[in-house]
């Protein structure tokens, strides 16, 4: 049975088999799209860190050879994106969240990840969800290091939650007691944003 829907794109088809990985409202694109605030921003290895700070016991940053010196993982997930695409079987490379996380050591209250990037764009996830295991900063895609259009030279890959809350060209992540919302959150988008419910607006 193949399921059809009709969007600003044309007709997709959701393959068989592929029905229940694809979550309501959304269909299926072979390519990864690019979203962003209308730049994608230089981002060089050299100067780049990554900030860790907040609600921290130690606030730790990261330089590309102290981020690329920790644990790695590879994994294959889903992209869902609330403009209605969802991209299957995308390859990321890079370190686990809960790895980033533990260096800092979030205190007991720290209940919220903001993560603030180099575009000036910003998101919100809850701490729970970032630990996930398939939660990565990442730096390589599909096999090769992260194109400068999808968030090089790091990432945040939340394959749980609306593409929107996977911060591309991540340079900070802070750690809040409350939640607080990002830019798209700001502009009517969900505060979770899980594809599943179709929180798509707050
Ligand atoms: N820094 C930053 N991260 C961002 C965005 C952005 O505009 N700036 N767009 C978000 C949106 S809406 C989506 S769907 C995904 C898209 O990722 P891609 O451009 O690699 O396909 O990035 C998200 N991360
Ligand atoms: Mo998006």
């Amino acid at each position: 049975m193949l399921r059809q829907i009709g969007n600003m794109f044309g007709m997709r088809n959701i393959p068989e088999g592929m029905e229940e990985r694809v979550p309501p409202g959304q269909y299926v694109t072979p390519k990864m799209p690019v979203m962003n605030l209308g730049f994608a921003p230089d981002v060089p290895t050299a100067t780049w860190t990554l900030q860790v700070y907040g609600r921290v016991e130690e606030q730790v940053e990261l330089d590309w050879d102290g981020f690329l010196a920790l644990a790695q993982q590879a994994e294959t997930a889903d992209f869902h994106c609330v403009t209605q695409w969802s991209r299957l079987d995308v390859g990321w490379e890079g370190v686990p969240a809960s790895v980033v996380l533990d260096l800092a050591r979030p205190k007991p209250d720290a209940r919220f990840v903001m993560l603030h990037c180099a575009d000036g764009y910003s998101t919100n996830v809850d701490i729970t969800a970032v630990r996930q295991p398939d939660v990565l900063f990442a730096h390589r895609q599909d096999g090769a290091p992260l194109a400068k259009a999808h968030g090089a030279p790091v990432r945040l890959v939340v394959p749980a939650r609306y593409g929107w809350k996977s911060a591309k060209w991540v340079t900070g992540v802070e750690l809040l007691t409350d939640d607080a919302p990002g830019y798209w959150e700001r502009n009517g988008y969900h505060m979770r944003g899980d594809p599943w419910g179709e929180e798509r607006f707050g």
